[in-house]
């Protein structure tokens, strides 16, 4: 029972407890005067029930409860619409050059060019030279074929094709090495331009491009005497490889453009 309920209780009972003592020395005060002697009356009944107690005040705030469990995952949220694009980044820095490309293929023959005006009458030239370099002349598709005019080491033919403004040459196929042994029949021996003198048994052409060809004669290249880096045609148009400081014609390759 709160303690407002005890105190409005108390207000209803005094009241009832002075008229209760009232009434006993108003009772008491005959019984003085004129001594007469009665019975007491009977106790009346009791009486109603009071109303009842308004509501009491609020009560103090609780204490702060104990942390609840952890609540489930929730549900994914629905996917934003897509953003418009960016600004193109920055310019990268360069990258390293490639490597080097492959030696492309010979092209075509160009147009003959217009006659050159007449020159004026040159010097006598100087004794024991030769006023031309090569004999047999031979022109398969676009390539000139030119075999030397004198014999000499396999070097001496490199250089003369050179500074002639050709290349000396193997045959690549089974065509033009026909024509390297039909030469060598109206010349004699013949050099052809390949060697292994950078990597013994490896033999490459003279830009060191492995051979697209090749024509050996049965049981070569053999390197007789430990010693044969360089190779020459036979009449039957084999080839067989043999020294490098033989004396031998050669054969030079000259292109439209370089002839
Ligand atoms: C000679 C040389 C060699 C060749 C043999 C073949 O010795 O021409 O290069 O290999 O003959 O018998
Ligand atoms: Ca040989």
């Amino acid at each position: 029972m709160s303690s407002t309920l005890l105190s409005q209780m108390l207000l209803l009972v005094l009241p009832l407890l002075l008229l209760l003592q009232t009434w006993s020395s108003l009772a008491e005060e005959p019984h003085q005067l004129a001594t007469c002697t009665g019975y007491p009356g009977i106790p009346g009944s009791p009486g109603n029930n009071g109303v009842p107690g308004r509501d009491g005040r609020d009560g103090q705030e609780g204490r702060e409860g104990t942390k609840g469990e952890k609540g489930d995952i929730g549900i994914q949220g629905l996917p934003g619409t897509e953003g418009a694009l960016g600004p193109p980044g920055p310019k990268g820095a360069q990258g390293d050059p490639g490597p080097r490309g492959e030696r492309g293929v010979w092209g075509p023959p160009g147009k003959v060019g217009p006659a050159g005006e007449k020159g004026e009458k040159g010097e006598v030239g100087a004794l024991g030279r030769p006023g031309f370099t090569f004999t047999h002349w031979r022109l398969h598709k676009h390539k000139l074929f030119a075999v030397t005019l004198n014999r000499g080491t396999f070097e001496n033919g490199l250089k003369l094709c050179q500074e002639a403004g050709g290349i000396m040459l193997y045959p690549e196929n089974e065509e033009e090495n026909n024509i390297f042994r039909d030469l060598y029949k109206k010349v004699g021996p013949i050099y052809i331009g390949i060697t292994d003198t950078k990597t013994e048994g490896s033999f490459v052409d003279l830009n060191d491009r492995p051979l697209s060809f090749t024509k050996w004669k049965p049981g070569e290249p053999n390197n007789s005497g430990g010693n044969e880096n360089c190779i020459h045609i036979w009449d039957n148009g084999e080839w067989n490889d043999t020294g490098c400081n033989s004396e031998m014609h050669a054969i030079c390759l000259f292109l439209p453009s370089s002839a």
